[in-house]
Formats: structure tokens, C-alpha cells, sequence
């Protein structure tokens, strides 16, 4: 399932510019906490990290990296109102390409996270983003489910195996997982998780039941 780290995922030679050390996860996930990866790493995966407009794709990258993240924010202005869903929570950037951030779990595993944008009109830009991909993680806010449905049902159409994190925000509704399961429409083996996008060890932990899922599918028999 995963493949060799030199292989098909960026380079250390390849990162983007200013990619520099940061204070990341890497206790937490037991990674290499540096800029460059430990000898120990054995494998990559590429994962996309999607979900819709403010749902804290940025944010859970910025989270888990273990090197300064790649963002590509840009102000929202009166220009994109005929075109963009307006958030009203002050939230003032959105993404308009992609983030990118790396994180590596048990020292052996790394994975390279790519962010996809939450606007509608970006969606066309997902089948290059997902374009050697292993799996997704999709964020969810349950203020809006609806707002999810267009990012899960690119998923499916892209094949791709993917796990719910539900990004718990101060009023959010809690439902029993059933019902979030048949709201979102998920087969019965997508693992749904919660997590605070804002905090290292839950995002890890979402990040780490994706990748079992991923290993489940890889293993499973026909
Ligand atoms: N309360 C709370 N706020 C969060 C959480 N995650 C993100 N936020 C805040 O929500 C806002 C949106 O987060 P982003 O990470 O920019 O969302 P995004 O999904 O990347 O948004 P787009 O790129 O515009 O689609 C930011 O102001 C975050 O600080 C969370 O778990 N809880
Ligand atoms: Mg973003």
C-alpha cells in the first residue's frame, strides 16, 4: 500500500521553498520532528486532506506538520460574493490551490498531506491533487452537513478510500454515529472520528485511523 519514500512522493530536494524545521507533532506521532526525515522511514503515502469552505483543512495541516507548512491563502473580497459561499464567523482567507505538509507516524511511515480548496469552483482542481493518492481524510462540520456532500461524493467518484473527522466547533450538534453514518451516506467500514483540527494529538489520531482504514482496504480480500 505504501510505497518507498524516495519514490512517487516529493523529495527533500523537491519541497516547496522555505520549507524549514517547525515545531510539529513528531512527539506525539513519534516522528522526526525536523526538516529532513529519519533514516527509519521505510514508506510514503500521499493523503489529501479535503472538506468544505472553513471546515479547518489548513488548520489541521498547520497542526501535524513537522516542517513549516505550504499555504496558499488568499483574502476573500466583494469580487468572489457572486461566486464564493460567504462564511460570517470572520473568517477573512480561504485556500485557492492547495496546502501541503509532512508528517511521519511511528518514525516509519511518512505521509504527505495535500489540502485541497474549499470553494466550489476549485473542485475541478482535486483530480490533479488526488492524482497518486492513497486515501483522504474528510473533515466535517455537523453545523452543515450538507456543505460535506460535494467533497464525499468526489471521493467516491475518484475511488478513493477515505475517513470522516468530524471538526468539533464550540456549538456544533453531536449526533450518535448511526445517524451520521446515514446523514453522510458512508459505508458501514468508513471510520467516522472527531477531533479538534487545532490540536496535535487529536488530528494525529485522525490521521492514524485513515491510515489503518488504508490498511484494511490494501489487506482485504476480494
Ligand atoms: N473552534 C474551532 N475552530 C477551528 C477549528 N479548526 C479550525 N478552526 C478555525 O476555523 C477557521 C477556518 O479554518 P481553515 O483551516 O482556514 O479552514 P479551511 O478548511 O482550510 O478553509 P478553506 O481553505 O477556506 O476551505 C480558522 O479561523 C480556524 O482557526 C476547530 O477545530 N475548532
Ligand atoms: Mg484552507
Amino acid at each position: 500500500m505504501v510505497s518507498k519514500a524516495a519514490s512517487d512522493a516529493p523529495s527533500q530536494a523537491s519541497q516547496p521553498s522555505g520549507a524549514e524545521a517547525a515545531p510539529g507533532p513528531g512527539a506525539s506521532s513519534g516522528a522526526g520532528s525536523g526538516k529532513y526525515l529519519t533514516s527509519s522511514v521505510a514508506g510514503a503515502a500521499k493523503i489529501l486532506v479535503v472538506g468544505p469552505l472553513g471546515v479547518g483543512k489548513t488548520t489541521l495541516i498547520g497542526t501535524v506538520s513537522e516542517i513549516k507548512p505550504l499555504s496558499t491563502e488568499a483574502v476573500m473580497t466583494q469580487a468572489g460574493a457572486r461566486v464564493d459561499t460567504v462564511v460570517a464567523d470572520g473568517k477573512t482567507t480561504t485556500t485557492v490551490a492547495l496546502d501541503f505538509g509532512r508528517m511521519t507516524i511511528d518514525g516509519e511511515l511518512v505521509l504527505y498531506l495535500f489540502g485541497t480548496p474549499g470553494q466550489q469552483r476549485f473542485l475541478p482542481a482535486w483530480r490533479d491533487l488526488a492524482k497518486g493518492s492513497l486515501g483522504a481524510l474528510a473533515l466535517v462540520d455537523t453545523r452543515d452537513l450538507e456543505a460535506s456532500f460535494d467533497a464525499l461524493g468526489n471521493l467516491e467518484e475518484l475511488g478513493l478510500p477515505f475517513a470522516v473527522a468530524v471538526n468539533v466547533f464550540p456549538g456544533s450538534p453531536q449526533y450518535g454515529a448511526d445517524d451520521l453514518r446515514a446523514a453522510l451516506d458512508l459505508l458501514p467500514d468508513t471510520p467516522v472520528v472527531a477531533c479538534d483540527a487545532r490540536d496535535p494529538a487529536s488530528s494525529v489520531r485522525a490521521l492514524i485511523a485513515l491510515v489503518s482504514h488504508l490498511i484494511d482496504v490494501a489487506t482485504e480480500t476480494p
